[in-house]
């Protein structure tokens, strides 16, 4: 090889070289069960855009739509560490870890404001830290929303209206004994659940306005209740093992990244809950706006002697979230 052609190949050797280290981002595995325009996916969607653009060392990859199961299964794989992140409604955590129920404790939170101080504050930060015990780095809240309640046998007014409705709960054990406490007959099952409305396995669930329209479970249901009953949050999560393993400054910028992607999704949530509403008037369901939520209250008044939240770990943390929303 003549001198010109051995120093012209180097060359390339070098700049093929320096551009492949250039692009050898770090994937990150993000998973969500939830479909694109979904309130999971606009977090999951923020925090990699905000991610992307500032740093060059990872690349988040997205796994939604159910493609990694349901969200009990997701969690596991995290713990597993074979996906690195998720965004997580807050009800199946219960599972993992007892102390998430307080989040989706009945009639906990009656505004967004409260719920902001809350989980922005001290309790929150606690409940974040807790996780680290099952293998989670909590980073966040985002938000699935206000929970209601939707059926295809009769309009429900009154908690007696709920008596024996054939109801889908998701995976965790608090949303399965209030359903009970209620009235209902509940089935803990994944998302998604189009399908078994469909077919009429279950006559009811119950969700956020956006999971009602962008799911089209217009189509499949008749009756909408707004009984705010539960708030639901998204933890925003990453495997403990490998987020300790990140460089100080990669952690730092992974945690703002998502907590700027949750409060901006929290935002694109509360500024479409009147729309969803309407659409979903609109597509023909009878919505009752103003049910006897006192009778529903009533009713779960005595959730707080179950075994579920006397277990040690949950009465650590349920005093804290009741005060800190006026209500001991
Ligand atoms: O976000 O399973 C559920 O009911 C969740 O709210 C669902 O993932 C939609």
């Amino acid at each position: 090889m003549s001198r010109k052609a051995l120093s012209a190949f180097l060359m390339l050797c070098f700049l093929v070289g320096f551009f492949s280290v250039a692009d050898a981002r770090e994937t990150i595995k993000l998973g969500v069960v939830t479909k694109p325009g979904s309130a999971q996916n606009i977090c999951a969607e923020k925090f990699k855009e905000l991610l992307e653009s500032r740093s060059d060392k990872y690349e988040v990859k997205i796994y939604h739509s159910a493609s990694l199961g349901t969200e009990t299964e997701i969690l596991q794989q995290i713990q597993l560490g074979t996906v690195q992140m998720g965004i997580i409604t807050s009800g199946p955590f219960d599972v993992f870890l007892p102390e998430a129920r307080v989040i989706d404790y009945p009639f906990l939170f009656s505004s967004y404001e409260e719920v902001d101080r809350v989980l922005d504050g001290e309790p929150g930060r606690l409940l974040l830290k807790r996780l680290e015990r099952v293998g989670f780095k909590g980073l966040s809240f985002s938000e699935n929303g206000f929970r209601h309640l939707t059926n295809n046998k009769r309009p429900v007014h009154s908690v007696d209206d709920v008596k024996g409705l054939k109801i889908r709960v998701m995976e965790s054990v608090l949303h399965k004994e209030l359903w009970r406490l209620l009235g209902a007959n509940p089935t803990p099952m994944g998302w998604p659940i189009y399908t078994e409305l469909q077919q009429g396995t279950i006559d009811a669930q119950e969700n956020p306005l956006w999971v009602i329209w962008t799911y089209k479970l217009y189509e499949v249901q008749k009756y909408l209740t707004l009984t705010h009953h539960v708030y639901s949050a998204h933890i925003d999560i990453a495997n403990l093992k490998w987020f300790n393993g990140l460089p100080p400054e990669d952690q730092k910028l992974i945690e703002e990244c998502m907590i700027e992607a949750a409060h901006y999704q929290r935002r694109w949530n509360r500024q479409n809950e009147a729309t969803f509403l309407k659409n979903l008037k609109e597509a023909g369901m009878i919505v009752d706006e103003h049910p006897d939520l006192e009778s529903f209250r009533a009713r779960v008044k005595g959730i707080r002697e179950l075994d579920i939240f006397r277990a040690k770990e949950v009465q650590e943390l349920l005093p804290l979230f009741l005060r800190a929303v006026g209500r001991e």
